[in-house]
């Protein structure tokens, strides 16, 4: 039987994959309502929501996830039955300039959640996790949900501790947790401080596309939709303790990758920039996403080909969602992360 799930707390839903959780979510499930906690940072962008603002399931709250009397306040008034905690600080790059933001978000601010959560007790905690926890790869082989967590930078050490403290409350408190570890995403909404964003809009303008080291660094591209669609899964029919896997099957190099996309928009691969490499860039994540697959019967849906036509297509029509963002502060960042790189 489904379980039966009345209020959701939905934590950086302003965000990436979180807005696209809520809207995919809304559809898919008209007897929950979900709440969204969001501090809005520089990633989270209540414009991605506008479709779905005036939805009566939907409920927005603006507030900060290591705010411990705010979120006992919040458990307190829905009496959440899960919650999905997407809130984090997500770019590498940035936690290599500046790691503090990481450690109180992705960390103090996900114990913050599981005790307010032991606190008033819940059916489920859904932390979502990364493939960067556990490392990088050689040329060949994957990641396993068993696989030896070895995080290389400081975003992912942030993550890995926040998996490692939701382990330690399933199992000393009984929590009843799950950890999810996805692949890079792709698709509408994602920051164009991320690869794939930040490629499409680059070649938009004609401004050159920096390419870290060799460029044969390698992701494992997964579209949006089906991470959500997996998250859905795993929330309802995920077995409490487990870590589940998720990828999207799709391999790419970076070089590859930026090529694909000038090619699709009709522009020179002489816009192409080597620049100087990330310190610690892992050099290859590819999942293994059998687990899920078995027993969930979670597949994707998106072939590579279909994503990322639509991503493309989805930033050409969205000018106006992509320039505010580069118009504003974002400009700051973007000088210090690539003026004398
Ligand atoms: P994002 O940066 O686009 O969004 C993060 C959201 O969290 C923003 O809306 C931000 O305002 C909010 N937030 C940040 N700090 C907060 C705080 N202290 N309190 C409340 N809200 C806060 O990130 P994303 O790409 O959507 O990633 C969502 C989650 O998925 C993260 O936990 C990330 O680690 C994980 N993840 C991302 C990917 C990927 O490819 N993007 C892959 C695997 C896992
Ligand atoms: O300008 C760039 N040039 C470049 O070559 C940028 C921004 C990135 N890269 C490379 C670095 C990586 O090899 O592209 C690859 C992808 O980079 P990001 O988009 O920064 O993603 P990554 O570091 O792989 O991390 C992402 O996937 C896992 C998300 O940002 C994380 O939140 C998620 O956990």
């Amino acid at each position: 039987m489904l379980l039966n799930l009345k209020n959701i707390l939905v934590t950086g839903g302003a965000g990436f994959i979180g807005s696209n959780f809520i809207r995919l979510f809304l559809e898919k499930h008209r007897d929950v309502d979900l709440i969204n906690l969001d501090k809005l940072t520089y990633a989270g962008n209540l414009e991605s929501l506008r479709d779905v603002e005036s939805d009566p399931h939907y409920h927005f709250y603006r507030g900060d996830i290591t705010d411990a009397a705010f979120v006992r306040r919040l458990f307190n008034e829905w009496h959440f039955d899960a919650v999905i905690n997407f809130a984090a600080e997500s770019h590498v790059d940035r936690s290599i300039l500046g790691p503090q933001v990481f450690i109180d978000t992705n960390v103090r601010g996900t114990m913050t959640l599981l005790e307010a959560a032991r606190e008033f007790g819940l059916e489920r905690f859904l932390q979502v996790s990364t493939d960067e926890v556990y490392g990088s790869l050689g040329p060949a082989g994957k990641f396993t949900e068993t696989t030896h967590i070895s995080p290389n930078s400081p975003y992912s050490a942030s993550k890995a501790s926040a998996d490692l403290l939701v382990r330690g409350w399933e199992k000393t408190f009984n929590l009843p947790t799950m950890i999810t570890r996805c692949s890079n995403n792709y698709g509408p909404y994602q920051f164009p401080e991320k690869f794939i964003p930040l490629m499409v809009i680059n070649a938009l303008q004609n401004k050159e596309l920096p390419i870290y080291g060799d460029g044969l660094n390698v992701r494992d591209w997964i579209y949006v939709e089906d991470h959500c669609e997996a998250i859905d899964d795993v929330l309802y029919k995920g077995k409490i303790g487990e870590v589940y896997n998720i990828g999207g099957g799709n391999e790419v190099q970076n070089i590859h990758m930026a090529k694909l996309i000038l090619n699709k928009l009709g522009k020179t691969e002489s816009l192409l920039k080597y620049v100087k490499d990330r310190p610690g860039h892992d050099r290859r994540y590819a999942m293994d996403s059998t687990k899920i697959e078995v027993e969930l019967g979670w597949k994707p849906r998106h072939s590579f080909e279909q994503g990322i036509n639509e991503t493309i297509k989805w930033y050409v029509e969205n000018e106006k969602w992509w320039r505010r963002i580069i118009s504003g502060e974002y400009q700051n960042y973007y000088k210090l992360q690539y003026e004398e790189r």
